[in-house]
């Protein structure tokens, strides 16, 4: 028996598994994919200036459904994306995260901290909170309930999240969409402002939509390959 739809044949593989599903490429379209791909996010830009248009719900749960579709730690997938359009809830997490950031960029924040950041030209202002149409926070889940119903560890939680982070980000700059990576510190005030339970940590603010009119980019380059890399042929 077989069902195509989900890509096996049923009664021919071994309980709980089911044959991977896999399209071979030829070489020559490896190459072009994997440049046009490379260019695709080499052309991605963070940019704290987003215009107040309004982006459809399905363009987010998109891109959340391609975050959910990360690798993660005994696939657990430890993650929650709460997405808001809310103006009300938009503000209150503005005025929030501004009281945090003020306390940072006026008293917490250390020199050689302010020396790597200042070339970003970031302050404890957020417009992009309210002005962006979403706000995208992904939560890490730090524990999870067994059928039991104790509570217990999740693993490689941190590194499962980036990689989710990682793949929404993506997904929103292949809409042709822009995000930013915001990380208002201390984050507690989100967990409390959605009313999430204790065993969920706030790891990244992200506002999604379009950049304002004249929106701008710090003006910074990316390391080249060999600074990046170390091969061992
Ligand atoms: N959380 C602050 C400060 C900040 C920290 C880093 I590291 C950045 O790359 C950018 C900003 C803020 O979001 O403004």
């Amino acid at each position: 028996m077989s069902d195509e739809r989900f890509g096996y044949i049923m009664g021919e593989h071994k309980e709980g598994f089911v044959p991977l599903v896999f399209h071979e490429i030829s070489e020559s379209d490896m190459e072009s994919q994997s440049t046009e791909f490379l260019e695709l996010m080499a052309s991605r830009r963070t940019t704290r200036q987003f215009s107040t248009r309004s982006v459809s719900r399905s363009l987010i749960e998109n891109a959340i459904m391609t975050g959910g579709t990360a690798p993660s730690g005994a696939h657990l997938q430890p993650w929650t994306f709460v997405a808001i359009s809310n103006p009300n809830l938009k503000a209150k997490i503005r005025e929030a995260a501004e009281v945090e950031e003020k306390k940072f960029y006026e008293e917490r924040i250390p020199d050689e901290w302010e020396e790597v950041l200042a070339p970003l030209g970031t302050d404890y202002v957020k417009e992009h909170i309210t002005d962006a149409p979403w706000l995208v926070v992904l939560f890490r889940h730090t524990q999870r309930k067994r059928d039991n119903g104790e509570w217990s560890p999740t693993y490689y939680s941190q590194e499962s999240c980036g990689i989710a982070a990682g793949m929404f980000i993506s997904a929103i700059h292949n809409m042709g969409l822009v995000t930013l990576t915001h990380t208002p510190s201390p984050m507690g005030f989100l967990g409390e402002i959605l009313g999430r339970s204790e065993h969920e940590k706030a790891m990244l603010l992200m506002p999604v939509g379009y950049p304002a009119d004249g929106a701008e980019a710090p003006d910074i380059q990316r390391k080249t390959l060999d600074d990046i890399t170390e091969f061992f042929e």
